[in-house]
């Protein structure tokens, strides 16, 4: 085609048709040295096909140009785009993971094993994937906290400073106690959990009243305004009891006149009048027979 259509050119150019002639001319100069038969097929059919491309070039640019040119470029370009079209197969392979080139859906690709940034499945690493990575500083990956495992991924330990509800701390604040938690258990620090903690201002728990600590968790002492019956105080008040006043030095009750704290319950003070109380004739516990009156602190008759 390329053959014809410039030999097709080389006709309607009359510059070209001047060239052909001195050609012709040069070749049958060229034909004289060699076989007859040789210069007729090689002459005629290969140098002229030859010569005719690179010349019809020049003169596509120089005279006819349009023609010419217009479809010498369009059969080169066929050829051209059908390389790319080959290779884009090529390029599309799917990934693979672990061949340390990132490709298609991976995030990652670490070769195939798990490092600090990268799960070995190729997916970024993450605290909660529930993928165990070592690499990465993950000793357990529940997906989340539970029994065992902490939501940053490291073993359930009191005093880490990390609360898990799911493992039953109710806090966690490391090694040292403070006024909302006991930090060697990690629980929610109260009075009454039998756990003296200090930074919560306890200085004895024993879990309730006892002999040496209030039920406030302070130590049993006569003035402290606590009235302790298990340390043996009857009472531990400033305030005036009725028919008496508690003497704050013993934390007993002393009663005026005749009256007595006989049910020894310091609320209502000295309660009973000896003088005329039928269960606390002259004393605390006397009690008169039934028919009887108190009367001035002796038992008699009841009219
Ligand atoms: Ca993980
Ligand atoms: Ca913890
Ligand atoms: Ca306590
Ligand atoms: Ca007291």
């Amino acid at each position: 085609m390329g053959k014809s259509r410039t030999v097709d050119g080389a006709l309607s150019s009359p510059w070209f048709a001047a060239f052909g002639r001195v050609a012709g001319l040069a070749g049958l100069g060229l034909c004289l040295s060699l076989s007859a038969g040789a210069c007729v097929d090689g002459v005629v059919t290969t140098t002229a096909s030859t010569t005719e491309d690179e010349t019809s070039t020049t003169e596509d640019d120089g005279s006819t140009g349009t023609t010419a040119g217009g479809s010498t470029g369009t059969t080169i370009q066929p050829t051209t785009t059908q390389e790319p079209t080959t290779e884009e197969p090529t390029t599309e392979a799917p990934a693979v993971c672990g061949d340390g080139e990132v490709g298609g859906d991976e995030d990652c690709d670490a070769g195939g094993e798990d490092s600090d940034e990268c799960d070995a499945d190729c997916t970024f690493q993450e605290c909660g994937d529930s993928y165990v990575n070592e690499a990465a500083g993950e000793s357990c990956d529940d997906g989340g906290p539970t029994a065992s495992c902490d939501d940053d991924c490291s073993p359930v330990e009191c005093g880490d400073g990390n609360a898990n509800d799911a493992a039953g701390e109710q806090c966690d604040v490391g090694t040292e106690d403070t006024a909302e938690c006991n930090a060697a258990s990690c629980t929610t620090a109260s009075c009454g959990d039998s756990y003296i903690n200090e930074a919560a201002g306890e200085s004895c728990d024993d879990g309730g009243e006892s002999e040496t600590c209030d039920a406030d968790c302070s130590a049993a002492e006569c003035g402290d305004d606590y009235t302790n019956a298990l340390a043996g105080e009857e009472c531990d008040t400033q305030e005036p009891l009725m028919n008496g006043a508690c003497n704050l030095e013993t934390c007993t009750v002393e009663c005026t006149g005749f009256w007595a704290n006989c049910n020894l319950d310091p609320a209502d003070g000295c309660e009973a009048n000896l003088t005329d109380d039928v269960n606390n004739c002259l004393e605390c516990g006397m009690a008169c027979e039934d028919g009887e009156m108190c009367q001035v602190g002796s038992c008699v008759p009841a009219p």
